[in-house]
């Protein structure tokens, strides 16, 4: 079993390259929800739903999010009413965040939301979100603390971050099946995504929990550090830049160097394995001297054909490891 840390974009382009090159069956996905927000009264789990529209073949491969070919009249009409309209949600898309927002109401978790969504569009990963509770991620900017969504979309991510706040994340308890997922694994891959505002909220769940009681390393990331699989990461930063996103300015505006050596740092207390851009193959050394070993290749994934390759690379790396 095969287990994927996703965030955003980056990582559902990953899993789409895994997904041809390991049985469906033996993928986990954990999603992060710290991106989670209500709209129009609506609870709407974008990086959970991009990885559910990419694995049904539903994404809209251009944009990354959202479903192809979906219209926006229902937005439309809802901001003639006068509500504010800056989040695209599609026709095709509402109906998804309709059907969680009443299954919500009638007492299901995310997670179960989430498994019946997955059967309903014949998804064969098992996709869970890390948390089924609130876990929103907060940015602090110059401008004030933002709700995620406010800082990326609305903001369009400039402003400067001063800080992610993860305290909602840290005070969660994951998901049922979430540390059972990484234990049992064979192998544990953090896709490509943003390590501060993708794949930090994941890794700070439950870091919070039992401060004072027994629960103490009941988290993601202390289950990424006691688990017997290998663990691997690709860089989201190639050449100083992030393919994708704020992840290049954010390490900078939060003290780190844009590289992925500093992306390496990061996750040092639990990582066996990063994926090096060939663009970045001279920073193999101080990588390897972090304690992981260094797989170098080619990341960047502009075609189908480019994904199954780093995906294929990357298991045949954690073979030889096991
Ligand atoms: N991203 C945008 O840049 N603009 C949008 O209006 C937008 C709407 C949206 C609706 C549904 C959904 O599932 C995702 C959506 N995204 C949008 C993407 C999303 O905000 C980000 O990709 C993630 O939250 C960051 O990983």
């Amino acid at each position: 079993m095969f287990t994927v840390l996703a965030g955003g974009i980056g990582a559902a382009k990953f899993f789409d390259g895994l997904a041809g090159v390991v049985p469906p069956e033996e993928i986990t996905v954990i999603a992060n929800t710290g991106d989670d927000a209500c709209f129009h009264g609506l609870h709407v789990s974008p990086d959970v739903d991009t990885v559910i529209y990419t694995l049904a073949g539903l994404v809209d491969r251009e944009r990354g999010w959202g479903v192809a070919g979906d219209t926006f009249h229902c937005l439309e009409a809802l901001r003639r009413l006068g509500e504010e309209a800056w989040f695209q949600l599609g026709d095709c898309d509402l109906a998804l965040h309709l059907r969680r927002t009443n299954r919500l109401r009638e007492g299901a978790t995310l997670s179960e939301i989430t498994q019946e969504v997955c059967a309903a569009l014949h998804i064969a990963c098992r996709i869970i979100p890390m948390t089924n509770s609130p876990a929103q991620t907060r940015v602090r900017t110059p401008e004030g603390v933002l709700p995620f969504q406010e800082y990326f979309v609305k903001l369009g991510q400039r402003p400067e971050v001063l800080e992610v706040d993860l305290s909602a994340a840290s005070a969660a308890s994951a998901a049922p099946g979430v540390l059972e997922a990484i234990e049992n694994a064979e192998a544990v891959i953090l896709a490509p995504s943003n390590p501060f505002i993708s794949i930090g909220p994941i890794l700070a769940v439950g870091s919070g929990i039992g401060i004072r009681g027994s629960e103490i390393g009941s988290g993601i990331r202390q289950a990424l550090r006691y688990t017997h699989a290998t663990v691997a990461a690709i860089s989201p930063i190639v050449g100083g830049k992030a393919l994708k996103g704020p992840a290049d300015r954010m390490l900078q505006s939060l003290g780190f160097e844009s590289s992925a050596a500093c992306v390496a740092e990061l996750y040092r207390d639990f990582l066996d394995i990063f994926v090096l851009d060939v663009q970045d193959a001279s920073l193999k050394q101080e990588i390897e001297r972090k304690g992981m070993r260094v797989l170098v290749t080619e990341t960047v994934m502009s075609s189908t054909d480019a994904r199954r390759e780093l995906a294929r690379v990357l298991m045949a790396a954690i073979r030889r490891k096991n």
